[in-house]
């Protein structure tokens, strides 16, 4: 498969034809929406635009797009990713059509993580280096190359689990935990902006119960909606149980998403207490934490990211 990074964007002539915002969006694996957005908020659009007349981008605004969308991807937040790419360098003085350096991420223990494939040994092995520049780069690479769900599934989720394992095992590594965590969290927080999703008109609710602490799997579910063009509210670690239900009345959800990861974290009460909304929302519960129990009618557990994605793509009406 090609990589969206390494996708060359096509020289047009100078005077030549210039491309529509469809296409434009095609070439460079972006949203038109997200394309629309950028030149909104941050005046990265066509540079010429004649009354009346479609929007048409030339190779130059193309190019310019394409140091936005890699800037955006590597974690640089839009309106500084705006001003780089029309600059055509970063702070540093350095082009931004050319990747900075990233040093090599070396030293760390080994993970445990048998005939892995080399990113995922890469990004284990820049957590253990505590180099979040290059675990920035590879999370952003993956979400580009497989999208939210694959590189989740294949390249994150394993590289956490071994981390965790590791910890359990010798009670080592939870500052490369955290260094993790916050590149996953801070690189599908910049996917999600560059996605440009809209909220649909009944709200998507994604919370931890109280005392939990593990967030990222919601971060995960909001990034794949987010591809999907649905912006979802998350509402982060530790919710204490009466937030939640303040935000369940004010908001009348179509779908409220409880996370819990640690065992024994969370009983069915908090599901029961949440206060009666109509339409009644779909409520998903994901996690390890959750008890194996049957479920009341509208309440479903759901064990895998995908899955969590199609619920809430159901309870929308797609
Ligand atoms: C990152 C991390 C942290 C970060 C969290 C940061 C954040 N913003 O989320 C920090 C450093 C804060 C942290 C803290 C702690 N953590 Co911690 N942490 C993890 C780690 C490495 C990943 C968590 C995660 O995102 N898991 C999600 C996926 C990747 O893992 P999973 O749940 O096992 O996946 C299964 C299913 O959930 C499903 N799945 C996978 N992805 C998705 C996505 C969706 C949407 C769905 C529905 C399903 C699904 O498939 C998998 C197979 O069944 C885990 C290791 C692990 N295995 O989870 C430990 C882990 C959860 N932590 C653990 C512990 C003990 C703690 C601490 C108590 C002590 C510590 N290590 O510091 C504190 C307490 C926090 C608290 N009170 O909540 C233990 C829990 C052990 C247990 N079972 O009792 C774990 C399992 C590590 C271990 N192996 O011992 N942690």
């Amino acid at each position: 498969m090609r990589r969206v990074s390494d996708r060359a964007v096509e020289p047009l002539p100078a005077n030549g034809p210039s491309l529509t915002v469809a296409a434009v969006a095609r070439q460079l694996g972006v949203a038109p929406a997200t394309l629309r957005t950028w030149d909104r908020r941050y005046g990265v659009g066509p540079s010429s635009h004649e009354p009346g007349a479609h929007r048409r981008y030339s190779s130059d605004d193309i190019a310019r797009l394409e140091r936005m969308r890699r800037l955006v991807m590597s974690g640089v937040a839009p309106a500084e990713a705006a001003r780089w790419a029309q600059a055509g360098r970063d702070p540093e003085g350095r082009e931004t059509d050319v990747p900075a350096p990233t040093p090599r991420a070396g030293g760390g223990n080994v993970l445990a993580l048998p005939g892995a494939r080399a990113e995922v040994r890469g990004l284990a092995r820049a957590a253990q280096a505590l180099d979040t520049q290059e675990c920035h780069r590879i999370i952003a690479d993956s979400l580009d190359e497989h999208g939210v769900i694959d590189a989740w599934d294949t390249i994150v989720a394993p590289v956490l689990v071994a981390l965790g394992e590791k910890w359990s095992g010798t009670g080592r590594g939870v500052e490369t935990e955290h260094a993790l965590s916050a590149a996953v969290q801070e690189v599908l927080g910049s996917w999600i902006q560059a996605c440009a999703p809209s909220a649909p008109v009944r709200a998507v609710i994604l919370a931890c119960v109280p005392g939990e602490q593990h967030a990222l799997p919601l971060w995960a579910v909001a990034g794949a909606l987010a591809e999907r063009g649905v912006a979802a509210r998350i509402l982060g670690p530790d919710l204490p149980e009466d937030a939640l239900g303040r935000v369940v009345t004010r908001l009348g959800p179509a779908v409220i998403m409880l996370w819990s990861q640690m065992p024994g974290g969370s009983d069915t009460s908090i599901i029961d207490n949440l206060p009666v909304t109509r339409p009644a929302p779909t409520v998903l519960v994901g996690g390890p934490g959750w008890p194996d129990v049957a479920y009341n009618r509208g309440v479903s557990r759901t064990l895998t990211l995908k899955d969590s994605v199609d619920r809430i793509g159901r309870a929308l009406g797609w």
